[in-house]
């Protein structure tokens, strides 16, 4: 095992069952101009983690443990797009409107895909998801099942909605979830900082917490 410094109590892991799921680090999210920016929220916030999703990606390529990186998104038609996702509150651009980036959240538009500083390397999973979780009408409880995973490293985007809610449905099917508290973000510090407490809280009810100094130090 081994054994992380981390929050409400220390999180070990075994090294040939643990896994990286990185959510959602898409440039309609991250980027200058996306969907994130269209709802009126300041994509810089977001930006500011990319060193930390890329020191994480490494610790875990370094290591040859699986990653898997989410990206939320719909088919061309929206027929997997609920219209109560798509027409509530009054965004400047919907789900599947054209932008700057090509269409909004559809799968093969520019921003749908990956920022280049976390982008997949050959041999990591890719898994389109229509939901904020990500285990939600996906492979990915089939993908970690095949590759024997009990343990499961977080980061990415946004803290409190795809990235908490995949930790939930995660720990509902039994999984042991930590959650990099650098590499992860919100637009919203306040929401950032709920998150995190509501996941350690009462014994780490939904997971633990470490800054990605932490996991580096256990794995050297
Ligand atoms: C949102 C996400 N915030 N990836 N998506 O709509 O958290």
């Amino acid at each position: 095992m081994i054994t992380v410094d981390a929050a409400p109590f220390p999180y070990a892991f075994p090294p040939d069952r643990v896994a990286l799921i990185v959510i959602d680090m898409q440039r309609d999210f991250v980027e200058p101009g996306g969907f994130g920016e269209t709802l009126g929220n300041d994509v810089a916030r977001l930006q500011a983690i990319l060193p930390g999703v890329a020191g994480l990606l490494k610790v875990f390529r370094d290591n040859g443990w699986p990653v898997i990186h989410t990206r939320e998104g719909h088919r061309p038609d929206l027929s997997d797009c609920p219209p109560a996702k798509r027409l509530r509150g009054e965004p400047t651009l919907r789900i599947g409107d054209a932008g700057p980036m090509g269409r909004v959240l559809i799968h093969g538009e520019p921003g749908h895909g990956i920022v280049e500083e976390c982008a997949p390397v050959d041999g990591e999973h890719v898994i389109d998801k229509p939901g904020k979780g990500a285990f939600y009408a996906t492979e990915l409880g089939d993908i970690l099942a095949r590759h024997g995973i009990t343990h499961l490293v977080f980061a990415g985007v946004t803290t409190e909605v795809c990235v908490q809610t995949t930790m939930r449905e995660a720990n509902d099917r039994g999984f042991e979830n930590l959650l990099i508290e650098d590499a992860t973000e919100s637009y919203f510090a306040e929401f950032k900082a709920a998150a995190m407490a509501m996941i350690r809280a009462q014994g780490a009810i939904v997971g633990w917490t470490a800054p990605l100094a932490n996991l580096q130090a256990a794995v050297t």
